[in-house]
């Protein structure tokens, strides 16, 4: 019998809502009880490509909405081949934000831009104001309607701890389950 593959593990959300540290909870928890995993996170800015995305989430550059959104795009892509390679290989991937976010992000850009201007932000990159992000929470809501993909959502609202069991929990049974499927592709 073949290496058992991982399991594809996102964490989606509006900013802050503590994804990073339940990222790394998680993974954390993973490896104690004996499996595989490792963390990886979007906008992965290290590559050239997440390099253009980063100066423009810091207001340094300026790009075309269709342009940055390909950008993210092309930043997720340029991982695919390592990702399927340390699925196959049994390694769960624990990931910081996905196609999600992408879509998500870039559809909410419709919303008032006078009015995220006029509002205050609780960060100084782009998109962080609460008028903005309340639209991004509207179509994540959306998009958990596609029977497709295996969504479950987490109360952020709670202690990191009870967040992190129920995480955990979770997590433990997408492992074994995704352990006996193949590997397939979002949204087909
Ligand atoms: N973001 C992230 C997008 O707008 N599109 C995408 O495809 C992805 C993956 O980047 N405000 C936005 C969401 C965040 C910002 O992410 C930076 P982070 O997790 O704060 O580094």
């Amino acid at each position: 019998m073949g290496v058992r593959r991982g399991a594809l593990i996102v964490l989606e959300g509006v900013d802050r809502a503590g994804k990073t540290t339940q990222c790394k909870r998680l993974v954390q928890a993973l490896r104690d009880s004996g499996k595989e995993a490792e963390m990886m996170r979007f906008p992965d800015r290290t590559t050239m490509i997440g390099q253009l995305i980063s100066s423009y989430l810091e207001k340094k550059s300026n790009l075309e909405d269709h342009t940055v959104h390909l950008l993210f795009s092309a930043n997720r892509w340029e991982q695919v081949p390592l990702m399927k390679k340390k699925l196959e290989q049994g390694i769960s991937l624990v990931v910081d934000r996905y196609a999600f976010s992408g879509v998500a992000f870039t559809s909410a850009k419709p919303v008032n831009p006078a009015e995220v201007a006029g509002r205050g932000g609780f960060g100084d990159e782009r998109y962080e104001t609460s008028v903005f992000q309340r639209a991004v929470q509207q179509k994540f809501e959306q998009l958990i309607k596609d029977p497709s993909v295996n969504w479950k959502v987490i109360d952020a609202a709670r202690s990191i701890e009870d967040v992190h069991t129920e995480i955990k929990t979770l997590s433990e049974n997408a492992i074994n389950i995704a352990e006996n499927q193949p590997i397939g592709e979002l949204w087909k």
